[in-house]
């Protein structure tokens, strides 16, 4: 071939290439996700927006988000409208466990999988949703008993315990009552003379401890609360009576966001249950091996620890959220 037509050749063979590379590129649908937040009633809520929302954004997920306010109709509704909006995946945390078979039975029918995220639900029919991703409640409960446990050992008691549980019907609040009664319910010594939802919010948590602050007083031993955000308020609460949290009363808390280690080292809080709410990465993860038709496993457990006030002076720094 002459010098001038192999160089036609090459251009127009580069130029094939350039045009297979941008139809191709084209043609990969980007996937769309419908994600049902909760609300914003906590740091900890905060924390996994944003996580969901950039980790989103990283893998090029058009993300469709809505904050229920904490309701389940809202949250219900979103559902139902990302099922008209036909979009990939649906993901949501479920404010609370019951009441979700007709609106997963409709994502169902329309072939829209489903991921639940942070909070799990109570259905008969598992094949209602394809996977379940966030911490074990249940084992942060008995996490949080098991300190008790070890900070009262050589202690008669009583130990009188007020409880500020978090929304009520929500997994994490089932479940870190539930935890933590496994491993007290055989020792008397440990009673829990009130419990009272705090909605997982300050307000909530500050306002059913001044009343629990003037029901009881001096008897209260430990507060266990279901959140920071709750133990922060319950601390005011508790501030503004006179007492002293973390001295007087031991407060007992979970999620460790920032708010809950300052606490900490202030002397306020003497353990943090970790329950980390960086979700945003095992989701996205988990929508993209779906959509390519990767089974997933049915659980998908958070790795968590727990934080004695010991440490957190020295933990805080490298904390996340
Ligand atoms: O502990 C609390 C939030 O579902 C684990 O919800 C989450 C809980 C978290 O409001 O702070």
């Amino acid at each position: 071939m002459e010098p001038t037509k192999r160089m036609t050749l090459r251009v127009l063979l580069a130029a094939a290439f350039a045009l297979t590379a941008v139809t191709s590129h084209a043609d990969e649908k980007k996937i769309t996700l419908g994600f049902a937040q909760v609300g914003a009633e906590s740091a900890w809520r905060t924390a996994n927006t944003v996580s969901i929302k950039s980790a989103a954004k990283e893998a090029g997920i058009n993300l469709k988000f809505s904050d229920a306010q904490q309701k389940q109709e809202n949250q219900i509704k979103a559902i139902r409208s990302y099922i008209a909006q036909k979009v990939d995946v649906i993901a949501f945390s479920p404010v609370v466990e019951s009441g979700w078979e007709p609106v997963l039975t409709e994502a169902k029918a329309a072939g829209i999988p489903v991921i639940l995220t942070d909070r799990s639900i109570d259905v008969k029919d598992q094949s209602l949703y394809t996977t379940m991703i966030g911490s074990d409640f249940l084992e942060e409960g008995r996490r949080a008993g098991k300190w008790l446990e070890d900070r009262y050992r050589n202690d008669a008691g009583p130990i009188n315990i007020v409880e500020l549980q978090g929304t009520v019907g929500s997994a994490p609040a089932n479940d870190r009552h539930a935890g933590l009664m496994e491993v007290i319910k055989n020792d008397p010594k440990f009673k829990i003379i009130a419990s009272q939802s705090g909605d997982f919010t300050l307000a909530g948590g500050k306002q059913v401890m001044e009343a629990f602050v003037k029901t009881y007083g001096k008897q209260m031993n430990v507060v266990y609360a279901h959140n920071d955000d709750m133990a922060l308020g319950a601390i005011q609460a508790m501030e503004e009576a006179g007492m002293k949290p973390g001295k007087d009363v031991s407060v007992v808390s979970f999620d460790a966001t920032h708010g809950g280690f300052q606490a900490m080292v202030a002397g306020k809080i003497n353990v943090d249950v970790e329950c980390s709410p960086l979700l945003g990465p095992q989701l996205m993860t988990a929508v993209k091996d779906l959509v390519a038709g990767k089974q997933l496993p049915k659980r998908i457990v958070t790795n968590e620890t727990v934080f004695p006030q010991s440490v957190a002076a020295q933990i805080m720094p490298q904390r996340k959220y």
